[in-house]
């Protein structure tokens, strides 16, 4: 396996510092608190550690808005802190990235203040700015979180462009002095020993120069950004400078967030003859339950059309000399089993470990997302009150007073969808506040910890945990889920999902049941009648497979022959 990048058959585990382990009990989880969990970490047996953004920001965007890329912020502790979680992780074999977060900064940043100062100051041209009357819009684009993407400045008489929060402008990425500073700032933190970036919406770096007008979609007040905003004119040239003058020069690994990205599009950021980046996420398997409101819907996916979203990701990276990240959540996600599996009590953990075995068995480099091995579910508060992100705060003012949808519609499609279901604090024990904290949590904890949490998960030998260890360490030592070919079986039904992976020596046969009940599953013709060796199930039964295998609802297995 050594004749591979090493990012190639490599595990990552997701941390959002703000939630995972708080050390100095302030409520707020923090870079101590993540190393005092390394161990942890280490005995699951993931390869690479990514942290959501740590440096300093006034968190209108839990930190997706930062003021200063140099500095940790002080709520998640100093320097030093960061220095020995890093010397730490690297102690025990593990490797860390961070998130970077490059198309905006916050309108704290001290280069957002010298440009809104004057029009000649010479940091203004580091932003997007666009003359105007303070009345018509330049365009009808939409940011993200609501309301128009551009914010007048009377003094100016100029807008910015901010495809977020309107206290995160974008940068001007035509610009060549932006990005010899964000050039600098990624030389700061690789210098430090760090492995690599997460980057944070690479897709939208390069505008339409002509900012036209978008769609109008989802019901939407505004048009959508992504044909002016999304692979613009000039994003495969600076990721390749990037690639030339940064990246190229350091043994790391990138994944690129690349919302409104098709494979066709995907593959010219991948391929590794192209020299822009390893690997992408992107929202395919994330859209399939939109609806006319978008996002926040009550919408359910089909399992027909995941299939063909996976088939079509894993056959296109493999055509094209690509690679794909592998993920079912993150922090501006639902949590798993709530959305693609069952979050009832009598099937959560079986469908957990299915929605495993059908990830973790694709070619590409999986990301588990801080509690997704414990089968954690959607956080059913109820009151808008205990939501906290900007995201969900907006859609509940969006939803309850322009398309007056009601409260009962509202807050079901807030329970189903916001990010905070997946940045509830990660609980530990059965103790208080499940010992995260000991100080007030600064967002409510999950209601159901006192079932669900770590010390549980590790005192039960059937546990997720451990169904996911298992799954990592078969990465490790089977090179057919690395480099194995990708065959879809059942494209067209509904309730279960079967593939192959196949190479020269071995096929791996990979099957799942979507559903609550049985289903049988015919064995492919490249299989049928041979000798398998079940590698993986999550369900106990052992059985000889000869024409046909049975599982039970939400079982899942592997097979392997030679
Ligand atoms: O997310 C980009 C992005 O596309 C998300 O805003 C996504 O569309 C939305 O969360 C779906 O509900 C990245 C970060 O992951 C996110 O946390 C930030 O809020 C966003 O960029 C702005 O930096
Ligand atoms: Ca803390």
């Amino acid at each position: 396996m050594n004749d591979i990048e090493w990012w190639r058959n490599s595990v990552v585990y997701q941390v959002y510092p703000k939630s995972f382990n708080d050390s100095n009990d302030d409520g707020i989880g923090d870079i101590s608190g993540i190393t005092e969990k390394l161990d942890y970490l280490q005995k699951f047996g993931i390869d690479i550690i990514w942290l959501n953004p740590i440096y300093k920001s006034p968190q209108v965007d839990n930190g997706y808005d930062i003021s200063n890329y140099r500095e940790i912020d002080p709520s998640f502790g100093t320097m030093a802190d960061f220095q020995k979680l890093l010397d730490e992780t690297h102690k025990r074999h593990m490797r860390l990235i961070l998130d970077l977060v490059v198309n905006h900064t916050s309108d704290e940043h001290p280069w957002f203040k010298a440009a809104k100062s004057s029009k000649d100051d010479p940091h203004h041209n580091y932003y997007i700015w666009k003359d105007g009357d303070g009345k018509k819009l330049p365009n009808n684009w939409g940011s993200s979180f609501g309301g128009s993407t551009w914010e007048y400045i009377d003094k100016l008489g100029q807008y910015y462009l901010h495809l977020f929060a309107k206290q995160q402008p974008d940068l001007n990425w035509d610009n060549p002095k932006v990005r010899q500073e964000v050039y600098d700032i990624m030389r700061f933190w690789l210098e430090k020993g760090v492995d690599g970036f997460r980057m944070d919406v690479i897709s939208l770096f390069s505008k339409d120069p002509a900012y036209p007008d978008g769609p109008v979609i989802q019901n939407k007040a505004y048009g959508s950004y992504y044909k002016g905003a999304a692979n613009g004119p000039k994003i495969h040239d600076y990721l390749q400078e990037m690639n030339s003058q940064v990246l190229s020069h350091y043994d790391i690994v990138t994944v690129g967030e690349t919302p409104h990205t098709s494979v066709d599009e995907a593959v010219k950021y991948t391929d590794a003859n192209r020299h822009e980046l390893n690997m992408v996420f992107h929202f395919d398997h994330m859209h399939l339950d939109y609806d006319e409101n978008g996002k926040f819907s009550t919408k359910r996916f089909k399992l027909s059309e995941l299939k063909e979203v996976f088939t079509k990701w894993q056959n296109g990276m493999a055509e094209h000399n690509g690679w794909n990240s592998l993920y079912w959540s993150n922090h501006d996600q639902a949590r798993p089993v709530t959305r693609f599996g069952a979050d009832d009590t009598k099937w959560r953990e079986q469908s957990a470990k299915m929605l495993g075995t059908i990830l973790h068995m694709q070619q590409g480099t999986p990301f588990i997302f801080q509690g997704e091995e414990l089968g954690m579910t959607n956080a059913k508060f109820n009151s808008i009150d205990d939501y906290s992100d900007i995201e969900t705060k907006n859609i509940y003012n969006d939803f309850m007073n322009n398309k007056k949808l009601g409260l009962k519609y509202t807050m079901k499609s807030i329970y189903l969808k916001s990010r905070d279901n997946a940045r509830t604090p990660m609980p530990w024990s059965d103790g208080v506040n499940a010992g995260f904290t000991k100080g007030t949590p600064w967002i409510k904890l999950n209601p159901n910890y006192q079932e669900i949490n770590v010390k549980n998960t590790l005192a039960d030998s059937n546990s997720t945990f451990y169904y996911y260890q298992k799954l990592i360490k078969l990465r490790h030592e089977l090179p057919i889920i690395t480099n194995g070919k990708y065959v879809i079986l059942d494209k067209n039904n509904e309730q279960t999902y079967s593939y192959l992976r196949e190479n020269d020596k071995q096929i791996l046969f990979v099957t799942g049941n979507f559903t609550d009940k049985e289903q049988t599953v015919e064995l492919p013709k490249q299989v049928r009648n041979k000798d398998g060796k079940l590698v993986i199930s999550n369900f106990e039964k052992e059985f000889k497979t000869t024409d046909k295998v049975v599982l039970p609802a939400y079982g899942s297995s592997v097979y392997l022959y030679k």
